[in-house]
């Protein structure tokens, strides 16, 4: 059933892994799935911190590489395809809060978008402190296109780092009548706290997720399913 659209003039969407899955994009923790997370045998909250980049930025590069280069085969599927048909249509606020580094909300269209962690299609340079788009490899340590240094890492918010544009985030909760989540398990925060703010802040909760997530008991409704059948549903 379509979203009630009355009451409803101001939406914060957060999207996870879930969202990019029927594209092809590995999630990080489906268990059912048995892989549970693991990269090369490592934990993503092992691989994503400073303190691996640190200790062995072949190791972190290698990993980023790996996943930069796959999202640039990949395409926005019907998931993507509704929310960006949502955000041209919606006269209200609309924001979509992505914890996702991939490009697919916006190749699909959606121009409401914010990386909350980052994207893989950016490096940071540590020594001059600018991101430049980047859609190569960086094991190879190559020079920062503005300072010249050797010294770009994955633009990718990290366990332990400050997410993105937090402010933002919550003035767009703050003016939000719903607020709804699309495929992640609650298992980061921030992000996994935003529905309880969206919760005490007076908005409508909903969550679009193929299983129940770690915070599914804060969501007024739950809907189970596919991101590529139930977005559509609930946009259309
Ligand atoms: C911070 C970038 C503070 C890297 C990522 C104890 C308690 C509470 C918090 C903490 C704690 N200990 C540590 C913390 C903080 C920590 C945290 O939350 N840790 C967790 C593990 C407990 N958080 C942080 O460190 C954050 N920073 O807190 O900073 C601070 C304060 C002051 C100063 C400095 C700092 C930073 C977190 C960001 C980490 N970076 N990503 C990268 O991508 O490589 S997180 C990583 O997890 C990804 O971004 C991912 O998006 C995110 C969340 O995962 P999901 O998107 O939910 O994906 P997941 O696989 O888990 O789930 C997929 C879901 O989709 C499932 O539910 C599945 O059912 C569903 N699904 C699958 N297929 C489909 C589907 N749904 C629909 N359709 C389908 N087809």
């Amino acid at each position: 059933m379509p979203i009630d659209r009355n009451p409803i003039r101001n939406i914060v969407i957060l999207t996870g892994a879930g969202v990019s899955a029927e594209s092809g994009i590995d999630t990080f923790r489906d268990a059912n799935d048995g892989r549970g997370g693991l990269w090369e045998q490592h934990r993503v909250e092992d691989v994503a911190t400073p303190e691996a980049f640190a200790r062995d930025p072949d190791l972190v590069l290698r990993f980023y590489d790996m996943r930069r280069e796959a999202i640039q085969t990949k395409k926005p599927n019907p998931a993507h395809h509704a929310l960006a048909r949502l955000d041209k249509e919606w006269e209200g606020q609309l924001l979509i809060v992505t914890q996702n580094v991939d490009d697919l909300h916006e190749r699909a269209g959606a121009r409401r978008v914010l990386h909350m962690h980052g994207e893989h299609l950016n490096a940071w340079c540590t020594a001059c402190d600018v991101r430049s788009r980047w859609t190569g490899t960086l094991i190879e340590r190559p020079a920062c296109p503005r300072c010249g240094e050797p010294a770009l890492r994955p633009d990718v918010v990290w366990f332990g780092e400050m997410p993105y544009e937090m402010d933002r985030i919550f003035a767009a909760l703050r003016d939000a009548d719903l607020f709804v989540s699309i495929g992640t398990s609650g298992a980061v925060y921030p992000a996994a706290g935003f529905v309880r703010n969206a919760n005490e802040l007076g908005a409508r909760t909903l969550e679009l997720n193929l299983d129940r997530s770690q915070g599914s008991h804060w969501f007024d409704e739950t809907r189970l399913g596919p991101a590529g059948r139930i977005v559509p549903e609930w946009v259309d």
